[in-house]
């Protein structure tokens, strides 16, 4: 996928960019299924609180998984589908080095959204225009269950971050609501957003469940500096000449297997 000028200054400028049509439908279909298989098998953990720190009662459901990859070579062989690494080049530069892979899953009612924070309050990587999250919608996602709210320009400012209550391990800013924009997205589409912009979800107030699947990609070039994500040494490369396909990083080659995945998963089902 080839971005034109206009998306590109988009990113450059704003520090996001969706992208209505990126994955196919039986990309999606597969998707589905594999995080069903990980729900069936309680791979994935209620993160929210009551807002004391405290474990939730079951009016508030953020499940979330991170790292996926252990768990599934479906999604770890997502990143190296090539579209991604080829789209992600554009946006951050050459070489692309994936840095994290989550899953963010709200059921319908009760799911609770993703406090306001910008990535690199994590990451903390020198230039936050240099590393950006491909934020999938496994399904529809709207303003009624909760899509992707987001500051435009806010990479220029690195807000001040304090423990998130109402999860327990996240942290929390509070960026100026009335600039945000919701990104609405069919199923398949994704958003683009660099790690300095801030961004939140929100509650899933339809019946049925809403599914985010994030990958983390940074610039090889801030890779000395950035904290969390995968351990330093194993970020797999996905572009330029450190890129093995994954061998190095998992002792196998992943490239050139997510079309096989998505067959497996899909006649597995
Ligand atoms: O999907 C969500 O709830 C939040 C995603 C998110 O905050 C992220 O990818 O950094």
């Amino acid at each position: 996928m080839r971005f034109s000028e206009a998306q590109i200054r988009q990113f450059c400028e704003q520090g996001y960019l969706a992208v209505p049509q990126f994955w196919t439908e039986r990309e999606v279909a597969a998707m589905r299924a594999e995080l069903e298989r990980l729900k069936q098998e309680g791979k994935l953990r209620n993160v929210a609180t009551d807002g004391d720190g405290k474990t939730t009662s079951s009016a508030k459901i953020n499940l979330q998984l991170c790292p996926m990859y252990p768990h599934s070579t479906f999604f770890r062989a997502m990143p190296f589908a090539p579209k991604v690494a080829e789209a992600v080049g554009q946006l951050v530069g050459e070489p692309v080095v994936l840095h994290l892979d989550q899953v963010f899953l709200k059921p319908g009612r009760q799911g609770a959204g993703t406090n306001w924070h910008q990535d690199n309050a994590y990451f903390q990587i020198p230039d936050p225009l240099k590393g950006t999250a491909l934020w999938t919608a496994v399904h529809d996602a709207t303003v009624e269950n909760g899509t992707m709210h987001l500051i435009p320009g806010s990479f220029r400012e690195a807000y001040e971050h304090t423990r998130d209550p109402e999860s327990d391990h996240h942290i929390r800013c509070y960026p100026p609501e009335d600039e945000m924009v919701a990104v609405e997205l069919p199923a398949g589409g994704v958003v683009f957003f660099a790690y300095g912009v801030a961004h939140c979800t929100k509650a899933n107030n339809t019946d049925k469940e809403r599914a985010g699947i994030a990958f983390h990609f940074i610039n090889a070039d801030q890779d000395g500096h950035a904290r969390s994500g995968f351990e330093v040494g194993k970020r797999p490369y996905l572009t330029g000449p450190d890129a093995t396909g994954g061998e190095r990083e998992y002792g196998l080659r992943v490239a050139g297997t997510w079309e096989q995945e998505v067959d497996r998963v899909l006649n597995n089902h």
